[in-house]
């Protein structure tokens, strides 16, 4: 069993594995420990994690970023829009109201869902993975943001499925942070817990929770979240600032060219970084379009007072996390501040305002997440031994139950796990029916929800079952909140507790019929004597109902084995054309080592014409490469190499004899 921990930002990816000593985070081709999370489309191959940055504004609209937005999205809400807008590929609304990624590739035009190219960013960290590990990779802990509904929890693992991975378990980002922090925890106060605020602001969301720390044990007492405030957002800042500049100042709209606009957001960003360590900062770009050059300034306190708004909306999550956690500010002992984002200073001195002490940052910011993942993914290992600790996580949002006949809950409105209820946890309904029934779990609080989501979970059918009478029957209903996350049904029984004939037959198959036949005996007895009826057993009979989920349960089997199918296509594609880049190199190499052999070690067997036919070879080759051989398949080069070696190949055992003989001369002198 593998035990990784994946983090699959926004903007960067980390990859983190428990071994023997501890947890490692593991470097990718690169020697990066962060990696891209985009996906681009060349030519004729896919590029993926830091390639597929690399090759971005070679192919601005075919290469696919921010995806962890799209997942599990509705094409039409506002806020889908908003980022759309932001990203140079093409999309559209799906038939199941989701959004439809449209591209160029292989002279084809293409389509695939947010789902499918997050899966093909898990298979590019899980081969990273397996690379370094040596070994296969399946079971792993992927986090999520808190504030992630059942349709995109179920899109994860639908990714995941598609890339092979088993997710044992998605992990609260904020939870996972809190692991990793508390289990090195030594440092207690006398009396009570220690109550730690973190703060997450990654490239797109920015989380808080306030978790609870015991030791051997640690509890989150609340989540909070602002879905659309992250570092691209101060970077947004920065990049209006400047297309509004250079419209006048160079009369032209970046807003207009697609690789323009890359390039200007991704120098932004840069900008952005050199800003957090220096009082100002130039922006230069060669040729940013109409073969202009443009030159920008900007100064620390202009850019604090352009962002002064997202600024101020910082500190709406964290008073709201320590509302719900209903810890006064006082008894918060520490503030930790982790994720890239939140590297800019002036969000420290905000920090500060709220919870009136200096945020710390003790816990690595860009890897914390992955790292505690790792961890949970050991301690669910049953390979692995952890020092026993208990995580209990809490749920953002209120969950309700409604059936045909209303809500179904005891609580008001019908919800079932208020906000904040600690989770996996498992609740038992009952309900009095008599036919087949429809029930549905939906978010009970809009306002809970980031704004402009659905409140919509998933619908089901319970039934079709017979009952043995006309008077409603007894269904209990079992409701898992599991430990993705995820409301499920997990099983509808009928209770039978009618008055029934104890000789019955309890045969399993003939169950129903058993049933009706002593009820119509008891009718047709109805007035029969007390001493009859006392012969009679309460017998309880259960029987299991079949439940239909039929809404917003993510991809079905056939879908699945399909988008399986095509990563499998696409894949080949990858390895084929890597195949080819390594036999043109392979053969580009020859020419270069032969040439030089020829000069030097070759020289003395070969003859003048010889030499002189293979150097024309060689150069005929060389140029070839260069112009027609440029593009060529994996056969064409494997051939050409092929052919050069018969020519050489006379000469390398001319010289290979000779250097046998050399060695067998010297050792017999030697003997
Ligand atoms: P998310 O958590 O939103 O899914 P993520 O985990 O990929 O995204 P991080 O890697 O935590 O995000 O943070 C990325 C953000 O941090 C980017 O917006 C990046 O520009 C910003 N960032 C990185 N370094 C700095 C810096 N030195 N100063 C300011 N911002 C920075
Ligand atoms: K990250
Ligand atoms: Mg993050």
């Amino acid at each position: 069993m593998s035990v990784v921990g994946f983090d699959i930002g926004n903007e960067n990816c980390v990859i983190a594995v428990a071994k023997q000593r501890g947890i490692d985070v593991l470097l990718n081709d690169e020697s990066n420990r962060e990696n891209p999370a985009v996906v681009s489309f060349g030519e004729k191959q896919r590029f993926l994690g830091s390639a597929g940055a690399a090759s971005a504004t070679m192919h601005p609209r075919s290469t696919i970023s921010q995806v962890k937005r799209l997942i599990g999205r509705n094409f039409n809400e506002p806020n889908v829009q908003d980022d759309l807008r932001m990203l140079p590929f093409e999309t559209s609304e799906g038939p199941d109201g989701g959004i439809l990624i449209h591209l160029r590739y292989l002279n084809e035009k293409q389509t695939f869902t947010p789902v499918q190219i997050l899966a093909m960013l898990l298979t590019h960290l899980k081969q990273i993975a397996e690379k370094n590990l040596e070994m296969h990779v399946g079971d792993c802990v992927v986090g999520i943001p808190s504030y992630f509904t059942a349709l995109q929890r179920r899109a994860y693992l639908n990714a995941a499925e598609i890339a092979g991975l088993k997710p044992v378990k998605l992990m609260h980002d904020c939870t996972a942070i809190g692991l990793g922090y508390g289990i090195y925890k030594t440092d207690f106060p006398n009396k009570g817990p220690a109550n730690v605020v973190f703060v997450d602001i990654g490239h797109s969301d920015t989380q808080v929770a306030v978790v609870s720390f015991e030791p051997g044990h640690m509890k989150v007492l609340s989540h909070a979240f602002d879905s659309n405030l992250g570092g691209r957002d101060f970077d947004e800042v920065l990049f209006k600032h400047f297309a509004a500049q250079f419209k006048v100042q160079y009369n032209i709209d970046v807003y207009s060219s697609a690789r323009a606009c890359i390039r200007l957001r991704a120098a932004c960003e840069k900008l952005k970084k050199v800003l957090s360590a220096n009082p100002e900062a130039p922006l230069n770009i060669e040729c940013l379009m109409e073969e202009k050059d443009v030159k920008g300034y900007i100064k620390r306190d202009e850019f604090e007072k352009l962002a002064s708004g997202l600024l101020e909306r910082i500190i709406i999550p964290c008073r709201k996390a320590l509302l719900d956690s209903g810890l006064s500010v006082e008894k918060i002992h520490t503030v930790e501040l982790v994720g890239s984002g939140s590297r800019i200073p002036a969000i420290t001195k905000m920090l500060n305002s709220v919870f009136r002490k200096e945020p710390r940052r003790t816990l690595n910011a860009s890897e914390c997440v992955a790292r505690g993942c790792a961890f949970q993914c050991a301690m669910l290992s049953p390979i692995f031994r952890v020092r026993e600790y208990e995580v209990q996580d809490c749920f953002p949002f209120s969950i309700g139950f409604a059936s045909d006949e209303g809500p179904v809950c005891t609580l008001s409105d019908g919800v079932l796990f208020p906000k904040g209820s600690a989770f996996p946890s498992t609740k038992i309904l009952t309900l009095h029916r008599n036919d087949i029934f429809p029930m549905e779990a939906f978010y009970a609080n809009q306002n809970e929800l980031p704004s402009g989501v659905s409140t919509r979970i998933s619908s089901f059918k319970i039934g079709p079952f017979r009952v043995s009478h006309v008077e409603k029957t007894k269904i209990k209903i079992k409701v898992q909140l599991n430990l993705h996350g995820v409301v499920t049904i997990e099983a509808a029984s009928l209770i039978d507790d009618h008055l029934d004939d104890s000789t019955s037959n309890n045969n399993n198959d003939t169950h129903m019929e058993n049933v009706e036949r002593s009820n119509n005996e008891s009718f047709s007895k109805g007035n029969g004597s007390f001493g009859h009826e006392i012969r009679r057993l309460k017998a309880i009979r259960r029987q299991d109902i079949f439940i239909d989920e039929n809404e917003h349960c993510g991809m079905t089997q056939g879908e699945l084995s399909q988008a399986q199918e095509k990563e499998f296509q696409l894949a080949q594609q990858d390895l084929k054309m890597e195949r080819t880049k390594e036999k043109k190199n392979a053969l580009e190499s020859y020419v270069y080592e032969t040439r030089n052999k020829l000069l030097d070690t070759y020289r003395s067997f070969a003859t003048g014409s010889e030499r002189e036919g293979i150097s024309s070879n060689l150069q005929q080759t060389e140029e070839w490469l260069y112009e027609d051989g440029d593009d060529e398949s994996e056969n064409v080069y494997t051939e050409k190499l092929e052919d050069l070696k018969k020519m050489i190949d006379p000469i390398e055992n001319r010289y290979k004899d000779e250097e046998a003989r050399a060695l067998a001369t010297r050792s017999l002198l030697n003997s």
